[in-house]
C-alpha cells in the first residue's frame, strides 16, 4: 500500500471515530432527566378491570395513589401524573381512569444499517449501526417515547435490507431491545420478503414452498430465543421494486398469513403495508383498494394491514384512504409520517397533529354515520376483526443535538404518541402541554406560539400545495417545487404533471365517475359529494376534479385568483411567525431562539419560492393575470427551474 492510501485510510477512520462518536444527549425536550418524582403510592392490582398499559390516579383518604395492572401501566401513571403537575392539571382532588386507544403505538425508524435514514432530517441513525451500543441515548429515546406511552419501535427502513436478519445483526437489536424494555417498548424489525433467497440461500422465497416456510420458522425462532418479547414484522412487499409474494403469482394474504403463521406461537404480528402501487392502474389513488378489498377476509388474526393515511404518499393534505373504509373482517392501522419529507423536512415549522386528526376524525361512513378511521382502527367498529390494534409514525428522530432537526418537530413527536394514547384529545390541548413543558407555561409566550403552531400545517398547504393540489415536489428529494418536471424513462406516476394535470382549460385530477372513478371507493355520501364540483369541499378541489381556471370558487373569486390567493395567504402566514417569534425573546434561551428564528427565515423564503414557481408555472397555462391585491412572483422561472438540490438523504 502506497503511503497517500496509508495517509487517505487514516483519515477515513479519523473521521468516522469523530462522526461516530455517540453524542450525549441535550437538556430533554418536554421531559426533566430521571425517573418522574411524583407523590403517590403505586399500587400494582393484576385483578383490576383495566387496559394492561392503563392506569388511574385516585387521591384517598391515605393520600394519593397510582393504581395499575401492570408495572408498564404504573410507569404511563407516573408520567401521566408528572405531566399534570408540570401543566398545572394535579390541584384538586383527582379521580383519573385512562386507557390507551390503540393496544400498540409505534415509531417506524427507516434507519438504513451504513446509519443513513431514508427521509430523515436530523442526523444519522441513533442506533449507532456497527458502532458501540448508544446506551444511554437509547434510554433517552425510551424515555421520552414512554412519557407519552409510545410503546413500540421498527429499527429499520420499510425498504429493509435482508442483512437485518443476519445473526450479528440480531444479537445488536436484541441489545437495543434490553435498553428499551424496562420503558414497555417492543422491538419490531421490517423484514426483505426474499430474505429467504437474499440471505438464507434458498433458491426462491415463495411463500408456498416448503423449505422457506421452515427458514421464515427457524429465523423467527431464533429471534425469540434472543428477544423474548419481540413485537413482530413489518413488511413492504410489491411496492416500489420490491420483493414480494406476487413474484411467485401469491397474492399479499399468502405471503403476510406465511410470516403470522412463523410470527403466531410467539404472539407476534405481521403489520403488513398497504402503500403498493405499479403502473397498470389508471389511479395510483385506486391501487390499494383494488389490490387488498378482494382479499378481506383472507389474513391471519395476527397480521394488520399497515395504511398510510391518504391514497397517495403523505402530502400536505390528502383525502383519507378509502381502504380505511373497504375491510371490515381484516385488522388496519393507521400509517401516519411524523418527518417531514413532504412538509419542508427539518427547516419549515410545521405541527403535525391536526393533520393526523384530520385522517383519525375522518368519517368513512363504512357501517353508517360515525365510522371514523379512529373508530374503525381502534376497533369499535368491528370489534370481533381486531385481535390487537395499532397505530404507526414514521419517526422524525435523528443524532442532531436537539433530536429532530428543529426544535419545534418535536411536538409531532410527542403528539403523535399523545394521540395515539388517546385519540379525543385535541391537537391545540396537546400542543399547549407541549409548549408549556417544553418552554413555559407564561400565557404571553403559550398564547401566539399557539396559534403559530395550530395554523402552521394550513399555512403550510397554501404556500406548496393548496386547493387539492398535490405532489408537485421536485422529483427525488420532495423539498422544493418543481410542477415543470420531466425525466426522461421515469414512471409518468411518479412525476407532477401526471398529478396536476394543467392544460388550457384547467387544472387538477379527474378522480370522479368521468375520470378515474376513486369517488367511488368511498361510501355514500361521500362518493356523491366528492364527484360533483358544487359539493366537493374547496380543500380537495383539484384533488377530485380537472377544473376551469374560470371556475367561481365560494370566495367569489375564479379558481385562478383562488390559486394566487392562498399562495400569498401562506406567505403572509409564515411570515408573520417572524415576527410573532421575534417578540418571544425573552421567554426563550438564546440558542433555541436564534436556531428557531434562523429555521422560519428558511421558510417564509421557502413559502416565497413556492410560489413563484407555481404561479408563474401554472400561469403559463390559465393565462390570467396575477391579482393586483397579492404579492407577484419575484424571481423568474428560469432561475427556478435551474435550482438543484441533491437532499437525498440530508444527513
Ligand atoms: C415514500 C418515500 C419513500 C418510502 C416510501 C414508503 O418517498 O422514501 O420508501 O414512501 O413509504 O413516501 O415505502
Amino acid at each position: 500500500m502506497n503511503r497517500f492510501m496509508t495517509l487517505m485510510m487514516a483519515i477515513a477512520a479519523a473521521v468516522a471515530i469523530v462522526s461516530c462518536a455517540p453524542r450525549e444527549p441535550e437538556a430533554l425536550l418536554w421531559l426533566p432527566g430521571g425517573d418522574p418524582d411524583v407523590e403517590a403510592d403505586i399500587v400494582i392490582d393484576p385483578a383490576l378491570d383495566l387496559h394492561e398499559d392503563g392506569f388511574m390516579i385516585k387521591d384517598t383518604p391515605q393520600g394519593r395513589q397510582i393504581l395499575a395492572k401492570t408495572d408498564v401501566g404504573a410507569m404511563y401513571g407516573k408520567y401521566a401524573l408528572q405531566r399534570m403537575e408540570r401543566t398545572g392539571k394535579a390541584s384538586g382532588v383527582l379521580d383519573v381512569r385512562e386507557e390507551p386507544s390503540y393496544d400498540r403505538r409505534i415509531l417506524n425508524h427507516w434507519d438504513n444499517l451504513d446509519n443513513t435514514v431514508e427521509r430523515g432530517y436530523a442526523g444519522w441513525s441513533i442506533w449507532h449501526w456497527g458502532e458501540p451500543v448508544p446506551v444511554r441515548l437509547i434510554e433517552e429515546y425510551s424515555r421520552l417515547n414512554a412519557s407519552v406511552g409510545i410503546n413500540g419501535s421498527v429499527l429499520n427502513n420499510v425498504n429493509a435490507s435482508p442483512e437485518i436478519l443476519r445473526r450479528d445483526y440480531l444479537e445488536r437489536v436484541a441489545q437495543i431491545a434490553d435498553i428499551m424494555r424496562p420503558y414497555g417498548i417492543h422491538v419490531y424489525l421490517s423484514v426483505n420478503f426474499s430474505s429467504p433467497a437474499a440471505l438464507g440461500g434458498l433458491p426462491t422465497s415463495d411463500p408456498f414452498d416448503t423449505e422457506v416456510q421452515q427458514w421464515w420458522k427457524e429465523k423467527v425462532s431464533e429471534i425469540y430465543g434472543l428477544i423474548p418479547d419481540f413485537g413482530g414484522f413489518l413488511v413492504k412487499a410489491n411496492s416500489e421494486g420490491l420483493p414480494g409474494p406476487q413474484d411467485f403469482g401469491r397474492t399479499h394474504a399468502d405471503g403476510a398469513n406465511m410470516l403470522a403463521d412463523a410470527l403466531a406461537p410467539y404472539d407476534g404480528i405481521v403489520m403488513w403495508r398497504a402503500f403498493v402501487y405499479s403502473p397498470k392502474s389508471s389511479d395510483r389513488a385506486n391501487q390499494a383498494v383494488e389490490e387488498f378489498e378482494p382479499l378481506d377476509g383472507q389474513f391471519r388474526d395476527n397480521v394488520i394491514i399497515q395504511i398510510k393515511n391518504g391514497p397517495v404518499d403523505f402530502q400536505p393534505r390528502e383525502p383519507f384512504s378509502p381502504l380505511f373504509g373497504r375491510m371490515s373482517k381484516t385488522a388496519l392501522m393507521p400509517e401516519l409520517q411524523i418527518t417531514q419529507e413532504y412538509l419542508g423536512f427539518s427547516n419549515h415549522l410545521v405541527y403535525l397533529v391536526p393533520l393526523f386528526k384530520e385522517c383519525l376524525d375522518s368519517d368513512t361512513y363504512c357501517s353508517g354515520e360515525g365510522s371514523t378511521v379512529a373508530a374503525i382502527t381502534t376497533g369499535s367498529v368491528y370489534p370481533e376483526t381486531y385481535k390487537t390494534t395499532a397505530i404507526a409514525g414514521v419517526a422524525n428522530i435523528g443524532r442532531d443535538a436537539n433530536w429532530c432537526g428543529h426544535e419545534f418537530a418535536q411536538s409531532s413527536w410527542y403528539g403523535f404518541g399523545r394521540m395515539a394514547w388517546d385519540t379525543g384529545l385535541s391537537a391545540e390541548d396537546i400542543a399547549l402541554e407541549w409548549l408549556q413543558q417544553t418552554f413555559t407555561s407564561e400565557t404571553e409566550f403559550t398564547e401566539p406560539v399557539l396559534d403559530m403552531m395550530m395554523s402552521s400545517r394550513e399555512a403550510a398547504v397554501d404556500y406548496m400545495m393548496p386547493l387539492g393540489f398535490h405532489h408537485i415536489f421536485a422529483w427525488g428529494h420532495h423539498y422544493g417545487p418543481e410542477p415543470w418536471c420531466e425525466i426522461e424513462g421515469a414512471r409518468p406516476d411518479w412525476l407532477p404533471k401526471y398529478y396536476h394535470k394543467a392544460d388550457s382549460l384547467g387544472v387538477g385530477f379527474d378522480r370522479t365517475r368521468g375520470g378515474s372513478c376513486n369517488v367511488d371507493q368511498y361510501h355514500e355520501p361521500l362518493a356523491s359529494i366528492y364527484n360533483s364540483i358544487a359539493t366537493c369541499p374547496e380543500d380537495l378541489l383539484l384533488w377530485f376534479h380537472h377544473v376551469p381556471w374560470t371556475h367561481t370558487m365560494s370566495s367569489g373569486r375564479t379558481l385562478w385568483d383562488e390559486i394566487c390567493f392562498r399562495y400569498d395567504r401562506g406567505i403572509k402566514t409564515a411570515r408573520s411567525y417572524l415576527s410573532v417569534w421575534d417578540e418571544m425573546k425573552p421567554y426563550v434561551d438564546a440558542e433555541r431562539w436564534e436556531a428557531v428564528r434562523a429555521k422560519l427565515e428558511i421558510q417564509e423564503s421557502d413559502a416565497r419560492w413556492w410560489r413563484d414557481a407555481c404561479v408563474q408555472y401554472f400561469g403559463e397555462f390559465s393565462g390570467m393575470p396575477v391579482p393586483a391585491y397579492v404579492e407577484h412572483p419575484e424571481r423568474p422561472l428560469d432561475e427556478l427551474k435551474a435550482i438543484r438540490l441533491d437532499m437525498k438523504h440530508h444527513n
